[in-house]
């Protein structure tokens, strides 16, 4: 990855979950990030929902000029309808509900024709976050396989490498990350495919609960910016089926990635396969020969949130500074 200084061309794909918005929301804060587009995987959220949260952030941050490509492509394994339904909290809370959001750039393509279509026209190549199902990049390898060149490095947060999953279903048998599992093929050919990709599976975010101190600490720094993350994280409190706490920086330790310096994180390389199949549809293992690929095996919790807390504390940045989220807010 580049030094913090240097300029970083990003695409965002996230599937519209709480920690999705906060995610973009995490990029706009980061400075040394140039946001080329925002993808939408209609996964763990309803589309709509997810255009009009992502569209009232980018109009906060005065970066109406970015694409928004709205995804069509669907996984074979559905998010349950409850966690779909929840996101629409973010768009619809007082402070989200203030910001007029500007339609300007949604694209007229889907998601995975404009991600195409943008890699085959760039001359750099770009750098991926993606903080769901992995369908419309895998779309992309899959149709266009010499479009990994383009690619830096993605960032993807999925998969459970060493520990055990987090789908509870009646036909699984609880070894695979949701976002493997949603479309474990598209999983497959991210795995399979010649990008330069860099896991964020549950092995890492495991470190990284959402809980009370964390939730504190956050709310003592009463910014505006502090305020909007803190409120966004309270509706996840309730995630079923634990009524507490069950939140993780899941996609935020993906998107944290883009400005955390090494002694946060340690990399491991394995190969990997990815069964596409009951009852472990999605499960991500080791395995003896095949594609090399680098995960994030351990964090340093610590440095992970006070980067996380000082971003969202936002007084140092230009963009989104408190006075900035204070006027448009
Ligand atoms: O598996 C983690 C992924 C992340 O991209 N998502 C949520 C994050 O956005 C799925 C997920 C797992 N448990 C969940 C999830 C829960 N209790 N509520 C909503 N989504
Ligand atoms: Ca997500």
């Amino acid at each position: 990855m580049k030094s913090k200084q240097a300029t970083i061309p990003v695409i965002f794909d996230h599937d519209g979950g709480i920690d999705d918005i906060l995610s973009l929301l995490l990029t706009l804060t980061m400075e040394q990030v140039d946001l080329k587009g925002v993808c939408i995987t209609p996964a763990d959220c309803y589309a709509d929902d997810a255009l009009v949260s992502s569209l009232k952030l980018l109009t906060l941050a005065e970066r109406t000029e970015v694409p928004v490509a709205v995804g069509e492509l669907v996984g074979p394994n559905p998010f349950p309808p409850e966690w779909r339904a929840q996101p629409r909290i973010c768009h619809t809370m007082p402070a989200m509900l203030r910001i007029n959001e500007s339609r300007e750039a949604v694209s007229a393509l889907p998601a995975h024709l404009w991600l195409k279509q943008y890699l085959q026209d760039t001359p750099d190549k770009v750098t991926m976050v993606l903080t769901g199902p992995a369908t419309n990049l895998a779309w992309v390898l899959q149709h266009y396989p010499a479009l990994a060149e383009k690619l830096q490095t993605v960032i993807w947060m999925g998969g459970a490498i060493t520990v055990k999953g987090n789908v509870a279903m009646h036909d699984h048998n609880g070894s695979a990350e949701w976002n493997a599992y949603w479309d474990p093929k598209a999983t497959q050919a991210l795995i399979t495919s010649r990008a330069p990709l860099l896991m964020v599976p549950l092995d890492a975010t495991n470190a990284l609960p959402v809980n009370k101190a964390f939730l504190q600490t956050l709310a003592h720094t009463d910014t505006a910016l502090s305020d909007l993350a803190g409120q966004l994280w309270a509706n996840t409190v309730t995630a079923i089926p634990a009524y507490e706490f069950t939140y993780f920086l899941w996609d935020i330790l993906a998107t944290s990635l883009l400005g955390l310096t090494e002694e946060a994180y340690s990399v491991s390389e394995d190969c990997l396969q990815v069964s596409v199949t009951t009852p472990n549809a999605g499960q991500t293992y080791r395995c003896s020969s095949g594609n090399p690929v680098r995960w994030v095996s351990q964090v340093n919790p610590q440095i992970v949130i006070d980067y996380v807390i000082n971003q969202f504390t936002g007084d140092h940045k230009k963009l989104l500074s408190s006075q900035n989220v204070n006027e448009v807010l």
